[in-house]
C-alpha cells in the first residue's frame, strides 16, 4: 500500500507527498518532528505535521530569506539568525565573505540534530568558525542581549502557532530593533497571502509599526500551503531595491533561485495583496 505523508492546514488545505521510506519520527518537549524521503521533493522534514523543508525546493527558502536582505544592507559582518534549526539559512549567510560572525538561535536542538543526520545533502557548514550555534527561545535571547548590535536579523521561524507565535507580534519586533545598529535590515517569514492571507497581512502590519519600511515580498515555495509565500524586509533606512552589484552578483553565480532579476521581481505586490496591506 502507498505511504503519504500530508500537512492539512486549517481543515481545508491539504498538500501530500507519497513517501518511499520514513527515516525519522520522534517528539521534542515543542514539538513532533518527523524526516521522510519522499518520490518527488527528496527527503523532507516535516514538524507537528506540517512541512517545514525539502530537498528539492529549500533553495528557493534559504535564498530568499537571506540574500535580498545580504545584498542590500549597509553592513553584513554581525548576522542574527532567529530559528532556522535545519540549517540551510545559515549555510546561504555564510557564503558571504564579508559576514564574520553569525549566531544562530534554535529553540529545538532536536531539529538540528536530526537534519545534521539526515539532511546531510543541505551542506550545513555547521563547523564554519564564524558560527556561534545556540540552543534556546529566540525571545528570551534578544530580551536580554546586551552585546554588540547585529548589522542583519533574519527571523527563520515556523508557523505563527504554538512555539513561534510570538516571533511575529510588536514586542519581539521592539527586541529586534533594539538589537539592531541603526539603518540595519530585518527580513523574516511571514506565511502566504493566499493560504493565510489574515496572518500575512496582520503581520507585514506590525512590521509597518516597529519598522519605517517593511516590504514583503513573494516566492514560490511548492511544499507550502497554496505554493505562494512570502517574506518580508524591513528597516529604517535601507531600500530593498539597492543593491550591492558585487555582492549580488557573486552570490548569483553559485545560486540556485536567488539573481538579481528575481531579487527586484520578488517585491512586485500582485493586486490583491495591495489591498490585503491596504
Ligand atoms: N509552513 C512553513 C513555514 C516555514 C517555516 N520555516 C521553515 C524552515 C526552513 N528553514
Amino acid at each position: 500500500m502507498a505511504l503519504w505523508f500530508d500537512e492539512t492546514y486549517g481543515g481545508k488545505i491539504r498538500f501530500g507527498l507519497r513517501l518511499k521510506r520514513s527515516l525519522y519520527q520522534g517528539k521534542s518537549e515543542f514539538q513532533t518532528v518527523d524526516v521522510v524521503e519522499t518520490e518527488e521533493f527528496g527527503r523532507a522534514l516535516a514538524l507537528e505535521d506540517a512541512w517545514m523543508t525539502s530537498e528539492r525546493d529549500e533553495a528557493h527558502y534559504h535564498e530568499m530569506i537571506v540574500h535580498p536582505a545580504l545584498t542590500t544592507a549597509k553592513k553584513i559582518a554581525r548576522v542574527l539568525v532567529i530559528g532556522g534549526g535545519d540549517g540551510g539559512t545559515i549555510r546561504e549567510v555564510l557564503r558571504h565573505p564579508e559576514v564574520e560572525h553569525v549566531t544562530m538561535v534554535e529553540l529545538d536542538k532536536l531539529v538540528t540534530d536530526v537534519c545534521k543526520e539526515h539532511l546531510t545533502s543541505f551542506g550545513v557548514p555547521w563547523n564554519d568558525p564564524r558560527l556561534d550555534l545556540q540552543f534556546g527561545d529566540g525571545i528570551a535571547y534578544l530580551n536580554n542581549y546586551q552585546g554588540e548590535l547585529y548589522d542583519v536579523i533574519l527571523i527563520d521561524g515556523s508557523d505563527p502557532v504554538g512555539p513561534a507565535e510570538g516571533l511575529y507580534a510588536s514586542p519581539f519586533y521592539a527586541s529586534v530593533r533594539r538589537c539592531l545598529v541603526p539603518g540595519g535590515v530585518v527580513a523574516s517569514q511571514t506565511e502566504s497571502p493566499i493560504a493565510m492571507a489574515e496572518d500575512f497581512a496582520r503581520i507585514v502590519k506590525t512590521l509597518r509599526t516597529s519598522f519605517t519600511r517593511a516590504e514583503p515580498y513573494f516566492v514560490p515555495i511548492p511544499l507550502y500551503p497554496s505554493g505562494m509565500w512570502s517574506f518580508t524586509y524591513a528597516s529604517d533606512s535601507v531600500d530593498p531595491m539597492q543593491l550591492d552589484e558585487a555582492r549580488a552578483a557573486r552570490i548569483e553565480q553559485d545560486a540556485r533561485y536567488y539573481n538579481r532579476d528575481i531579487h527586484r521581481a520578488a517585491f512586485a505586490q500582485p493586486s490583491f495583496v495591495r489591498k490585503l496591506l491596504k
